[in-house]
């Protein structure tokens, strides 16, 4: 897979290569490429912002250079899919993770200031936020979405099953983990886990999932018991 970030900040994305995403570059999977948006500014000052028209507080994302930024992707990657990092995304979530992982060539536009000038929205193919709160930018945004699509391209992860194993990819919260000593400052490791039945370990786990997924998280719950009416 083929990821290029067009950000005012590329070395806030130096840390990438301390990640999984940097063993599965070395490695040759993935190919991560981050340009600096002033680059795409022509003018003495490389000048990537200017004030709102309307007036008010702040600086707005200029369309020129990230235009730009854009079209020069776009030349290099005729298929790329190209995102937009913005509060006033769609919810990015695992669903969306899949459905990017699909992609060959991902092209992430990185905001700053309080916005993009709205025509730029013209030009790029999704805009996905990651949660309502605010960040001082989409340059971490970027790097979640990175990261959650990236563990999803075969290769990228040493460990090919674990992506699918996820929670989130039945819907439901993991069930407990426990590893040695089987008691732990009088706690013990649940019995069934010892016991080698694996049916049993099966039925323990799932039962656990559900048991958490309905105490913590009833949207899922909700969710889940639509999806599953009929099993029994
Ligand atoms: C006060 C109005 N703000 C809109 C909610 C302005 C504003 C805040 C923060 C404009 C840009 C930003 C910077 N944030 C992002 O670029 C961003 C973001 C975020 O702040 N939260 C969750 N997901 C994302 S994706 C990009």
């Amino acid at each position: 897979m083929r990821i290029d970030v067009v950000t005012i900040f590329p070395s806030y994305f130096d840390t990438l290569e301390l990640s999984l995403l940097g063993k599965a570059r070395s490695r040759g999977v993935l190919d991560v490429r981050v340009h600096d948006l002033r680059d795409a500014a022509h003018d003495r000052h490389r000048t990537v912002d200017d004030t709102p028209a309307g007036g008010g507080a702040g600086m707005v994302m200029k369309p020129e250079p990230v235009w730009r930024g854009i079209d020069d992707m776009r030349h290099r990657y005729p298929g790329a899919h190209v995102v937009l990092v913005t509060p006033q995304g769609q919810m990015f979530n695992q669903s969306v993770a899949e459905h990017l992982a699909q992609k060959k060539a991902l092209v992430f536009v990185c905001g700053r200031y309080e916005g993009f000038d709205e025509r730029i929205r013209t030009y790029v193919d999704a805009e996905y936020s990651i949660g309502d709160y605010v960040l001082t930018g989409g340059e971490l945004p970027a790097m979640v979405i990175m990261d959650a699509v990236a563990r999803l391209v075969p290769g990228v992860l040493g460990n090919e099953g674990s992506a699918r194993h996820d929670s989130h990819s039945d819907g439901l919260l993991e069930f407990p983990h426990y590893t040695r000593p089987a008691e732990f400052r009088g706690e013990k490791v649940p019995e069934v886990l010892l016991s080698g039945n694996h049916a049993h370990i099966d039925k323990w786990r799932h039962n656990e999932q559900l048991k958490r997924t309905e105490e913590r998280r009833p949207d899922l719950w909700q969710r889940y018991m639509q999806q599953h009416k009929s099993d029994n």
